[in-house]
């Protein structure tokens, strides 16, 4: 992380009237005692810097400032020089408190927007006094356009995750650079197997996009690629000379997949890359736990990047559902929505299972995810979930060891309660 030059860190400033508890967030959310926090107003007195990794933004800076109001002679030096960091900062939050939003923070919402730097209000300290509708609305009528509010506690670590959530909506859309997609789990000169089977579903010709992108990325790491149907797995193996480094399969063909790689050989699925390359694979791996407390009677969203003309045996709308109905041993409701009709209130759902948004940039899809942990609903995608249900995601997730123990970790987690699974992720 060090290596990160300055310039390609996401610069983060937060900004706001003195004693709001600018520092205390900015510890919070590194989760490092960065800065010093006092009752004294005035306590910061020059912008203080903290790199980190914050997934999934990657490397970013977080930047506390001096107050904004700071009165006196040495108090207008300062503001000058908090000034100066609103000019070189990517994105901003403008942190206050119930009831406290007036002309220091519309002056501070002016010099954002005259820079176009996107920010989100902060109204910290809500364990002491939450924000009323009537003080929403009033931030809400003070600038234009309304700014997102995100109602926190720096102090007891609550509304981190939605936080984490906002910032990823205001990073601007080039920050989210695509990791790789299989490349770097290969050294030049090795062999992956990639499983695809010819079936129905298989558009007529050609393969699906996935499939292409893992090719062309295996071969911009110098590796090779072999590819194969389902059938074709076990014969191909065995005539090798040397064992591949990974094997990939469709989701679809997992449990043969598995059945036909030896056990030491690393396997995976497309859809885990896919999950990787446009999520958080961490974050949809524990949602796949989730499918564990599924209870007859409950609502399961599918949701679909696109609207695709389904296929009679379509995997999102006959074969996930008909699963998730046995697995739960009961009628599980099952709704399926594409394209835009994504809803913005999750509530009524106990999970939301995404196809692999093969279509939807990877900032879209982190949207998503976010809005949807943040609503308290767990998402994964069909492959995760594909694999859970045929008993073999621990095996799936064997290469990346991040998302495995946070699989692992995520059954007893779901059983917490929000305000301590907001505090668990909120240690970002
Ligand atoms: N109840 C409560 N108090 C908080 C919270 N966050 C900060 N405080 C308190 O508010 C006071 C100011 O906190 P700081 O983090 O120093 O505030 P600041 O905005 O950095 O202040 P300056 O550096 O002086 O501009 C301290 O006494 C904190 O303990 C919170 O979430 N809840
Ligand atoms: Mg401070």
């Amino acid at each position: 992380m060090r290596d990160t030059p300055k310039g390609l860190r996401l610069h983060i400033g937060v900004f706001g009237r003195r004693n709001v508890g600018k520092s205390s967030l900015v510890n919070a959310v590194t989760g490092q005692p960065v800065s010093i926090v006092s009752d004294t107003p005035g306590t910061t007195t020059d912008p203080v810097e903290k790199a980190q990794e914050l997934s999934p933004l990657g490397p970013v800076v977080f930047i506390d400032t001096a107050g904004l109001d700071d009165a006196g002679a040495l108090g207008e030096l300062r503001v000058k020089r908090t000034e100066k960091t609103l000019d070189r900062v990517d994105v901003a939050l403008l942190v206050t408190e119930s009831g406290v939003f007036g002309d220091d923070e519309v002056r501070i919402a002016a010099m954002l927007s005259e820079r176009d730097t996107p920010f989100a209000v902060v109204v910290n300290k809500i364990d002491h006094s939450p924000p009323t509708p009537e003080f929403l609305d009033h931030i809400a009528a003070c600038c234009d356009p309304a700014p997102p509010v995100i109602p926190v506690s720096a102090v007891q670590g609550l509304g981190l995750l939605a936080l984490k959530e906002i910032l990823v909506r205001l990073a601007p859309d080039d920050w989210f650079a695509e990791p790789r997609l299989v490349g770097d789990l290969l050294r030049a000169g090795e062999l992956a197997v990639l499983v695809v089977p010819i079936d129905l579903g298989a558009p007529k010709g050609r393969l699906i996009l996935p499939q292409v992108q893992a090719i062309r990325d295996i071969l911009d790491s110098d590796a090779r690629a072999m590819v194969v149907k389902e059938r074709e797995l076990r014969d191909a193996l065995e005539q090798l000379t040397h064992k591949p480094a990974l094997v990939v399969c469709d989701s679809q063909v997992v449990l043969k997949t598995a059945g036909d790689t030896p056990a030491d050989v690393p396997m995976t699925t497309f859809s885990i890359l896919m999950a990787r390359f446009k999520g958080d694979l961490a974050r949809l791996a524990e949602g796949a736990a989730a499918i564990d407390r599924l209870r007859p009677g409950d609502r399961v969203l599918i949701a679909e990047a696109c609207t695709h003309h389904p296929l009679a045996d379509d995997i999102g709308r006959v074969k996930i559902p008909r699963w998730l109905r046995q697995y739960a041993g009961g009628a599980i409701q099952v709704e399926v929505k594409a394209g835009a009709a994504y809803p913005e209130d999750l509530s009524p759902y106990a999970l939301v299972i995404h196809c692999g948004a093969c279509v939807v940039n990877r900032k879209a899809m982190l949207s998503r995810l976010y809005h949807s942990i943040r609503q308290d609903v767990p998402m994964t995608n069909y492959g995760l979930a594909i694999s859970f249900l045929q008993g073999v995601l621990p095996r799936v997730l064997l290469p990346f060891p991040a998302a495995r123990a946070a699989f692992e970790k995520a059954r007893e987690t779901w059983r917490r309660s929000p305000q301590e699974r907001d505090v668990m992720h909120g240690g970002i």
